[in-house]
């Protein structure tokens, strides 16, 4: 009754659980220093949820804690481990610390789990290998003595797992399995277990569990109807446990629609609806449910008009359930708190709220629904102030920049066929068959890291940061050039993000001090603020790019963040299309090209490894988003010359999905992540008739460990069955920016290497 909501940050406000894995990494502290440190969080949380006002002895406050993914901790609760990792397993079937981050990160002989994006978000999941091998048996008792643990603190709090058909749908099949099966055909062994554990958790005096489903929201592979039926059959299985705690049946990043029905059928007592995502249900029947409102955006960081909110939440209540307030998913893709972020200045503070505003706004509302508004009149106006200011800012509605973009032709998005462009390039760069190259970022050392924050802090002049840069910029180079790649980067040593960069020198944007979000595991961002109109008040890659390209005779690619990403990584207004907000950006980067070209530089990559993100869940939104997804990279590249060789990368292996889109960027060259998944995505690519180049990365940096040069050869050859040796570029999966330079240099040698061996 006094609202939920669905999830809370997990990394600390301070990124404590950062430090302490990676402390315990590095083995200067134990696996008990990491189980204190995670303790401390977890009754931290706990507490600053009840201070915010969210109750504590109702089940509204969420447990939902995880070391590194809440995916990798239903693999491991339930058993589903790859046969590889067996040896990480106790007689029990548990795993330590060590062995769980063994199988995350990966170690010696051991490769990690695979990872790929949570949904549409910027988060990334564990995706369990699941076959007709795997054995579900419940062998961790983490979630229920996390439950425990909060319970004798005082706080009777609500467990939030992951359901069982994301769960499978997620899944891929192991190594193991049979080329047909697919992982859902195991749902009714893993339900078992999931019957298991709610009976676990009852026992421990749980009373309400949540189970999330968002995999309801999307369209997957399956046909929509067998998605349903499994939807039917499992929760009713699930309904008919005798002892279990009431299920909240959670379905976040977008709407239910016609799976609502059925879940509210299927005898579930609770269902949490995304209201921001998703529009507002109509005739469904909701009686004797309890129903989450999930009117406050856990995924944005906008302040909640709280009007708005209300009438949807009211509306939700005319279906019959009792109502109360939510979030619409997690707060884990928001920073924890404004708290230490008055820099941003009080009038854009004012339009904001991160998690801990975000908890505060769903308790207004809560009350507003019990007690009637006017207990709550002094939070209304001061919101919808808040709302009316921001409407009315000048940045918001740039005369120059809408003109600009109002004037905009379709001949502004293309270029010359590929062909003449390639005759051209071919004889411009004379690059060798299987050309070598990186991604673009090299190691971010910590001396780099200290020279940043010198800078930042006065401590460090312009100039000499300059020239830290610089010497770091040269070391970057001649290491290209003895490892004998044959097209080199400058390695974005000034870059602290190769999203925030460039939001530092646009305006329209904004950057928090420490508004952190988990990425994967212990690995953070911190997105950028994007509230008004994008314009470039001047270069922004330029300067660097021609020192590192002056060092060397081989080609140095300028390198660009593309329009999507930079709004995929960014908070974004919500005030107007997605599409006019990308062109802006668009057009600023389409000048940053042309001032490339005009220094010297020749090869220019723009990167757009979140274009495959932001699709839309459902197939029915995602030909309009792929229009203005590639509609604003090709502005951003269609002023470059013939003779300018334009690259691309994007970070994931489902690529068949999108692969007209990526046909549609137009790109001469792009680069995408293949290790992991052993080339899995090249047929497809060939099949489709692909005609321009492509690097298929060789290395996995995601790991720490070092790829043999026969591995890579393996990889290559495996490669060349499906794209020609002159289409083939050789790289790594993605940027080195994560990794040391031991590693790298003995990654990077070892590619030299196949790729000699292979040509
Ligand atoms: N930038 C942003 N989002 C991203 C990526 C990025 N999302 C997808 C992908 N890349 C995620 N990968 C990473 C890789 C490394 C880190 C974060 C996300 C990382 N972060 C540092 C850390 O957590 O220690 C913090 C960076 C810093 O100190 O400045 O290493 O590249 N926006
Ligand atoms: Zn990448």
């Amino acid at each position: 009754a006094g609202g939920t909501i669905l999830g809370y940050p997990r990394i600390g406000r301070n990124r404590e659980l950062k430090k302490a894995l990676e402390s315990f990494w590095k083995g200067t502290t134990t696996e008990a220093d990491l189980e204190a440190t995670a303790k401390e969080l977890r009754a931290f949380t706990r507490g600053q949820m009840a201070g915010l006002g969210l109750a504590k002895d109702d089940s509204s406050i969420p447990s939902n804690f995880s070391f590194y993914d809440h995916v990798l901790d239903a693999s491991v609760t339930f058993g589903a481990i790859p046969t590889r990792f067996k040896g990480l397993r106790a007689a029990d079937g548990s795993v330590d610390l060590a062995g769980y981050s063994t199988i995350a990160r990966g170690e010696g002989a051991h490769a990690p789990l695979e990872m790929t994006k949570w949904f549409d978000s910027n988060y990334h999941y564990l995706v369990p290998e699941i076959g007709p091998e795997t054995v579900f048996a419940l062998s961790s008792t983490r979630w229920v003595d996390e439950f425990v643990e909060a319970k004798d603190a005082g706080y009777l709090t609500r467990p939030v797992i992951t359901g069982p058909l994301t769960y499978l749908h997620l899944a891929k099949p192991s190594d193991d399995a049979p080329h047909d099966f697919a992982p859902i055909e195991r749902l009714d062994d893993l339900v078992a277990v999931y019957v298991e554990l709610l009976g676990a958790f009852k026992a421990a005096g749980a009373e309400w569990v949540q189970i999330d489903e968002p995999v309801l929201v999307a369209d997957i592979d399956a046909p929509h109807a067998d998605l349903l039926s499994q939807a039917e059959h499992v929760y009713a299985a699930l309904a008919a446990v005798e002892a279990r705690p009431q299920i909240l049946l959670a379905a976040p990043m977008g709407g239910l629609e016609d799976a609502l029905p059925v879940i509210a059928a299927s005898g579930v007592e609770g269902v949490a609806l995304d209201l921001v995502r998703g529009t507002l249900p109509t005739d469904v029947d909701l009686a004797g449910l309890t129903v989450v409102a999930g009117v406050v955006d856990g995924h944005n960081i906008w302040r909640t008009d709280l009007d708005k909110a209300l009438v949807k939440a009211r509306a939700v209540a005319e279906l019959g359930g009792a109502v109360t307030v939510g979030t619409s998913t997690s707060l884990f893709h928001v920073p924890h708190t404004l708290k230490g972020e008055e820099h941003l200045g009080a009038e854009l503070l004012s339009w904001l709220a991160f998690a801990d505003e975000k908890v505060a706004e769903v308790v207004t509302l809560a009350t507003a629904l019990r007690e009637g508004d006017d207990a709550v009149a002094d939070s209304l106006a001061e919101a919808r102030a808040a709302l009316a200011d921001r409407a009315a800012h000048p940045g918001t509605n740039r005369a120059d920049v809408r003109d600009r973009l109002a004037a905009v032709t379709p001949e502004d998005r293309d270029r010359t066929s590929y062909a003449v462009r390639a005759a051209a390039q071919e004889e411009r760069f004379h690059l060798p068959e299987l050309a070598t190259t990186t991604i673009g970022s090299f190691p971010q050392t910590p001396e780099i890291r200290k020279a940043r924050a010198a800078w930042a802090k006065g401590d460090l002049t312009d100039a000499d940061y300059e020239q830290a840069m610089k010497d770091e910029i040269a070391s970057v180079v001649e290491l290209q050039e003895d490892l004998g790649l044959d097209v080199l980067v400058h390695g974005e040593a000034e870059r602290n993000d190769m999203v925030q960069y460039f939001a530092e020198l646009l305006d329209g944007f904004s950057v928090t001090k420490n508004g952190w979000v988990q990425s994967y595991g212990s690995r953070c961002t911190r997105p950028s603020i994007l509230w008004g109109d994008v314009a470039r008040p001047q270069p922004m890659t330029v300067r660097w790019a021609t020192y590192a390209q002056s060092l060397s005779t081989k080609p140095v690619k300028g390198m660009l963040t593309g329009p999507v990403t930079i709004l995929a990584w960014s908070f974004v207004r919500d005030d107007q299309p997605l599409a006019v907000t990308a062109d802006q950006v668009g057009l600023a980067l389409r000048d940053e090209v042309t001032d490339l070209e005009a220094a010297g530089i020749g090869i220019i990559q723009v990167d757009e490894p979140a274009l495959r993100e932001l699709l839309p869940l459902r197939r029915r939104d995602q030909a309009a988003y792929l229009e203005w997804s590639v509609g604003s990279f090709r502005l951003s590249t269609a002023g470059a010359k013939d003779d300018t060789q334009v690259h691309t990368h994007l970070c994931y292996s489902e690529f068949g999905e999108i692969i007209d889109a990526i046909d549609g960027l137009d790109a001469d060259v792009t680069s995408i992540e293949a290790a992991r998944s052993r080339m899995e995505v090249l047929p497809a690519i060939r099949s489709h008739g692909y005609e321009r180049q492509i690097g298929p990365g060789v290395w996995d940096i995601h790991s720490p460990r070092i790829p043999s040069t026969q591995e890579m050869t393996e990889l290559l050859t495996l490669a060349k069955e499906s794209i020609s040796g002159r289409q083939l570029w050789v790289n790594p999966d993605c940027g080195l920016k994560t990794r040391g330079y031991r590693e790298t240099v003995a990654s990077l040698e070892n590619l030299v290497a196949a790729t000699k061996a292979v040509r």
